[in-house]
C-alpha cells in the first residue's frame, strides 16, 4: 500500500514536470528495476509529444558543445528541453562526462532544461532500449525536445538514433572514417549533416565530400541538407535549429513521422522480446546440465550447430 502510494506519486511528479522525479525513473531503468518498467507502462500513453532529436558522429566533433548551442536556441523558443547522452565507452565515462558538465553547465540551473547522461552497462535489452525508456520518460514529463548524443561511426549507435525522429550526423573536417562508412552504406543516411569546427581550412572539401557521397544515393523527397557550423561560438547553430524544426514539418506533413515511430516502436518490441528469449535460454543453458551436454557434443562434432539451436529451443519452450 505504501509502496503503490509513493510509485504513484513518483507517477504524478514525474508527469507535471518535476526534475528529480524524472532523475529517479531514469535511475530505476537504468538499474532495470522493475519499478522503473512499471513506471514506463503507466505513462506511455502520455507520451508521443516530444521531438526526439538524435545527434550522433565520431568522438570529440563537438555534439556536446553542439546540443548546448542549440538548447540556449530552444530555450530562446521557450521550449523545454532534456538532453541525453550515451556513453558506450564506459572506460572514459567519467572524463567525457565531466566535459559535458562543463559544456553545458550554463544549463545546469535551468528549470525547463534536464541533463542527463547513461552508460551503457545492465539495462533489459542493452542500452538501446533504456535509452528508449529513459527517452519516453523525459517525453512524459513534459519536455518539447529530447536531444539523444551518441557517440560513433558504426552500427550499434545508428540503432540508438534511430529511435529519433530527425537524425543529425555530426562531422568535422578530417572525419573521413565516417564518409566511408555512409558510402559503404554501413551508416544509414542521415536526415541533417553538420561539419562543425568549420573554421577548419579544410571544411570545404569535407562538405564536398559528403555532397558526393549523398549524390550516389537514391533520390528521396527530403534533400539531406549539409550545414557548417562553429558550436563553440554559436555559429551556424540558429540555422541547424531551423533545419530541424524544417524536417519535422516535412516528415509530419508527408506522413513519414507516424510511419517511422511505427517501424521504431515494431522494432523495440522485437528487440525487447529477443532480448528476454537470449536471457531465458542462457538461464536454460546455466541451469540444466543436459543442456551444456548438448552444447559440448556441438564442440565434440557429434552434433551440428543448427539441430543443437533447434533442441534448445524446444527445451526453453517446455
Ligand atoms: N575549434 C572548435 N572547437 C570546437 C567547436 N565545437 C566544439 N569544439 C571543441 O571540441 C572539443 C570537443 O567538443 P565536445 O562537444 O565535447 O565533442 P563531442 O562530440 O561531444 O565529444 P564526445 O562526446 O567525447 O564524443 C571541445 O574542446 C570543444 O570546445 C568548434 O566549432 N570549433
Ligand atoms: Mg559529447
Amino acid at each position: 500500500m505504501a509502496k503503490a502510494a509513493a510509485k504513484s506519486d513518483l507517477t504524478e511528479r514525474l508527469l507535471s514536470g518535476d526534475k528529480r522525479a524524472l532523475a529517479k525513473a531514469i535511475s530505476l531503468i537504468e538499474n532495470d528495476d522493475p519499478a522503473g518498467w512499471e513506471l514506463v507502462r503507466e505513462v506511455y500513453p502520455k507520451t508521443g509529444k516530444a521531438r526526439i532529436i538524435g545527434l550522433t558522429g565520431p568522438p570529440g566533433v563537438g555534439k556536446s558543445t553542439l546540443i548546448g548551442a542549440l538548447t540556449k536556441e530552444m530555450r530562446a523558443a521557450d521550449r523545454d528541453v532534456a538532453v541525453l547522452s550515451i556513453d558506450p565507452s564506459s572506460a572514459f565515462t567519467k572524463g567525457a562526462l565531466l566535459g559535458d558538465r562543463i559544456r553545458l553547465s550554463e544549463h545546469f540551473l535551468d528549470k525547463g532544461v534536464f541533463i542527463r547522461s547513461m552508460a551503457s552497462r545492465g539495462a533489459l535489452g542493452g542500452l538501446s532500449e533504456a535509452t528508449l525508456q529513459a527517452a519516453l520518460l523525459m517525453d512524459a514529463s513534459g519536455k518539447d525536445d529530447v536531444f539523444i548524443e551518441t557517440v560513433g561511426v558504426g552500427q550499434a549507435e545508428i540503432d540508438i538514433v534511430d529511435h529519433g525522429d530527425t537524425v543529425v550526423l555530426v562531422l568535422m573536417p578530417g572525419s573521413g572514417d565516417s564518409i566511408q562508412a555512409l558510402k559503404a552504406g554501413v551508416m544509414e543516411i542521415p536526415d541533417i549533416i553538420v561539419v562543425n569546427k568549420s573554421d577548419h581550412p579544410l571544411t570545404d572539401t569535407m562538405v564536398r565530400e559528403i555532397r558526393g557521397v549523398l549524390s550516389l544515393g537514391p533520390r528521396v523527397s527530403w534533400k539531406v541538407p549539409i550545414l557548417r557550423t562553429e558550436a563553440a561560438k554559436g555559429e551556424g547553430v540558429a540555422e541547424l535549429a531551423e533545419k530541424i524544426t524544417e524536417h519535422r514539418e516535412h516528415i509530419e506533413s508527408e506522413g513519414t513521422l507516424e510511419e517511422r515511430r511505427a517501424r521504431n516502436l515494431r522494432n523495440e518490441v522485437l528487440e525487447l522480446a529477443a532480448a528476454r528469449m537470449r536471457r531465458r535460454l542462457e538461464g536454460t543453458i546455466a541451469d540444466d546440465p543436459s543442456v551444456s551436454e548438448l552444447l559440448d557434443r556441438v564442440v565434440r562434432r557429434e552434433l551440428d550447430p543448427a539441430s543443437a539451436a533447434t533442441e534448445l529451443l524446444e527445451r526453453a519452450d517446455g
